[in-house]
């Protein structure tokens, strides 16, 4: 398929093609995903320039500072979703509870959960920053969506994606297994996503691990020893990896994605509130994962597959490690050694 010509709309149109069953609730569904990111990317491409920058002097569920363009980014894709009659419930990173839809607004059989805008405290640098989302199909019968609808391992997702703001804005998103995934990036001249990443598949094997060292102190001894070892020659490559960092998910992950390589937020000691990582389950790793997935890659704790974590709150973070499949499997096998004893 010619790329220049091809819209997401039309791509996902012609994609619903595929599914006979498809009634184009989904096909709306990411039409408003995508028209909430074009508003988001909006914002953060002049946010030097504007009174958005900077803290708007709330916390989040998660104690960490909730930056303007945070703010602005769910409330500007809850409205995109809430009145079209295909959500039961939404479920954000930045919400202690799902956000149900209106009474006044018709229930749908989606749940989407998300993170409105990951990475956002690299916003003032200018750095790279993501919408991360997961859609599910709900499981309550009810009236109004509920938790449990949130509540589904990642691999009830039926899609995922996200959208990195950075020196293009990038849509990418996948329906998992054989329908690919694709990246779609926006002219802002004509505000339209055009296909420009088509069926993109991950390398087997990279030369770039993503971490952030300064919590190597706090690492537990599997984890340590897949760092060292990256840095020498006794690991799947034969030689030492690169190391590139962002600090902000999305980018990092979507550099691996394309180049090959792993990511990894682990579990750490850092913070005994937080004895799995820092990453959550429902609004970043699982979508992250079943992306990964979809374009040949991995994703696991170390122990466990990411997409077999079966959730038991909104906000439960795991440890994540993610890319290509040699990387993280050379990871899996030195996890399960220290497990051995
Ligand atoms: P650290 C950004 O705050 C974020 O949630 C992810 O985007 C990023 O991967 C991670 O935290 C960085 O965390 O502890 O390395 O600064």
């Amino acid at each position: 398929m010619e790329h220049t010509t091809c819209t997401l709309n039309r791509f996902v149109i012609e994609q619903q093609r595929n599914f006979p069953e498809a009634r184009g609730k989904f096909t709306e569904l990411l039409e408003h995903i995508a028209f909430a990111s074009k508003i988001v990317n909006r914002e953060t491409s002049k946010a030097g320039l504007v009174d958005i920058l900077g803290l708007t002097g709330h916390v989040n569920v998660q104690g960490e500072e909730v930056q303007k363009l945070d703010q602005f980014a769910q409330s500007t894709f809850f409205k995109a979703l809430d009145h079209t009659g295909l959500c039961a419930c939404i479920a954000s990173e930045e919400e202690p509870d799902i956000l149900p839809i209106p009474d006044h607004f018709p229930c749908g059989d989606y749940v989407v959960t998300f993170d409105p805008l990951d990475g956002s405290t690299n916003i003032d640098a200018n750095v790279s920053i993501g919408t991360i989302f997961g859609i599910h199909r709900r499981v309550s019968t009810g009236d109004r969506g509920e938790t449990r609808d949130a509540l589904q391992p990642g691999r009830n997702l039926v899609a995922a994606g996200y959208v990195i703001y950075g020196s293009s804005t990038i849509l990418v998103y996948t329906c998992g297994g054989s329908a690919g995934v694709h990246g779609f990036t926006l002219d802002p001249s004509v505000g339209e996503f055009f296909l420009s990443h088509n069926f993109i598949r991950t390398p087997v094997s990279g030369s770039i691990y993503s971490t952030n060292e300064g919590n190597y102190q706090s690492w537990n001894a599997p984890t340590r020893e897949f760092v060292d070892r990256l840095k020498t020659k006794d690991n799947p490559r034969g030689k030492s990896y690169s190391t590139r960092y962002i600090g902000s998910l999305v980018a990092d992950f979507h550099r691996n994605l394309l180049y090959g390589g792993v990511f990894l937020y682990p579990s750490d000691t850092k913070d005994p509130s937080k004895p799995t990582g820092k990453l959550r389950l429902l609004s970043e790793c699982a979508p992250l994962a079943f992306v990964c997935e979809a374009a040949g890659g991995k994703a696991s704790t170390g122990y466990k597959r990411i997409l077999d974590v079966e959730p038991t709150e909104l906000h439960q973070r795991v440890p994540l490690i993610i890319g290509s499949p040699a990387e993280v499997e050379f990871y899996e096998q030195i996890c399960a050694k220290h497990s051995k004893g």
